[in-house]
């Protein structure tokens, strides 16, 4: 019934009816549904190995600065100036004083610039799956990782084989260990702006490591002796590109202030963090975060990220 007012009343007439076939776009309904299961196969899986799930930090007068450009959010909250969160990672730092192994399903706000609108994997709201553990190695998370995609492939397959979900049969099962590609390699062998292509090129996921110290945010520890840092992207076949980033943490107060010297970020604008790094009270630790809807969108096989949403936030649009 309502499928056929749709036909007859010219959805692209009015921004009601755009939200209403949106919503009741049947790719974008499967998509969603794929989501639900995987954030719940991410969280069975961290649980089982130990990790303690934190809600949200939405505001706080301290955010990751970020390497990309992006437009400041921020509220006033009692006189003082919070920023929306663009990526728990000072929060998910400090938690490790309570807890040896975290993960959050972190909403975040970053305003991308709006030539991103065609990118197909930006949105200036997303969700990312935000993880941190005491003492890890860089390797120790990849590992991790690995398991869990393998874990949420087959979760995927059996919720599609009990009827709760609807994917391709062709959606393959990764294997493991993923390749490692280091970024200097992955330059060598198909220039600068490799990753379009490697991701093209590739038909299993593959982690891009040793990422020049310029190219990343300061708070990704950098190998000693060299200008790389012992950290990594997940990069995704058939052209999905990054779903995932990460690495070993810079902990120490002395090199956090190189670090951010180094890269001409505020001193005061982390003062709060900066201020319990002097106290040594940041842990040693590595991580990564990944994005829920970019991980939506491989295990579719989706071009548009707007199309794992129900309310895509498009980069330079106004959206509901
Ligand atoms: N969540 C990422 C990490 O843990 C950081 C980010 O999203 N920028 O390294």
């Amino acid at each position: 019934m309502k499928e056929e007012r749709l036909k007859t009343q010219k959805p692209e007439s009015s921004l009601s009816w755009q939200t209403y076939g949106h919503l009741t776009d049947p790719q974008v309904r499967q998509a969603v549904s794929v989501q639900s299961e995987l954030i719940w196969l991410s969280q069975s899986f961290l649980r089982n190995e130990g990790f303690v799930q934190l809600l949200p930090t939405i505001i706080s007068p301290i955010t990751d600065p970020l390497n990309n450009e992006v437009d400041e959010a921020s509220i006033n909250c009692y006189d003082n100036r919070y920023r929306l969160t663009q990526s728990m990672i000072f929060h998910k730092q400090l938690s490790l004083n309570a807890y040896e192994k975290i993960f959050i399903v972190s909403p975040n706000i970053r305003l991308e610039r709006p030539f991103k609108a065609s990118t197909g994997v930006h949105l200036f709201e997303f969700t990312q799956i935000d993880l941190e553990v005491r003492n890890g190695s860089r390797e120790d998370i990849m590992d991790l990782i690995e398991h869990l995609t393998v874990y949420i492939a087959c979760g995927l397959k059996e919720s599609a084989l009990n009827g709760r979900i609807d994917i391709s049969s062709e959606m393959s099962i990764p294997t493991i260990p993923f390749e490692k590609v280091s970024y200097r390699q992955a330059e060598d062998r198909f220039g600068r702006g490799f990753e379009v292509q490697l991701s093209r090129e590739i038909k299993n996921p593959v982690w891009l490591t040793d990422v020049p110290v310029t190219k990343r945010e300061f708070y990704d520890r950098l190998k000693d002796g060299t200008s790389v840092l012992d950290d990594m992207d997940l990069i995704l076949p058939q052209g999905h590109g990054e779903v995932l980033s990460g690495g070993r943490r810079e902990h120490e107060y002395d090199r956090i202030i190189r670090r951010i010297e180094m890269k001409g970020v505020s001193q005061d604008s982390l003062r709060w963090y900066l201020d319990l790094a002097r106290e040594g009270l940041i842990p040693p630790s590595s991580g990564c975060g990944f994005g829920v809807e970019r991980l939506t969108k491989y295990f579719c096989g989706i071009d548009d990220i707007a199309q794992t949403r129900l309310f895509p936030k498009v980069p330079g649009t106004l959206c509901l």
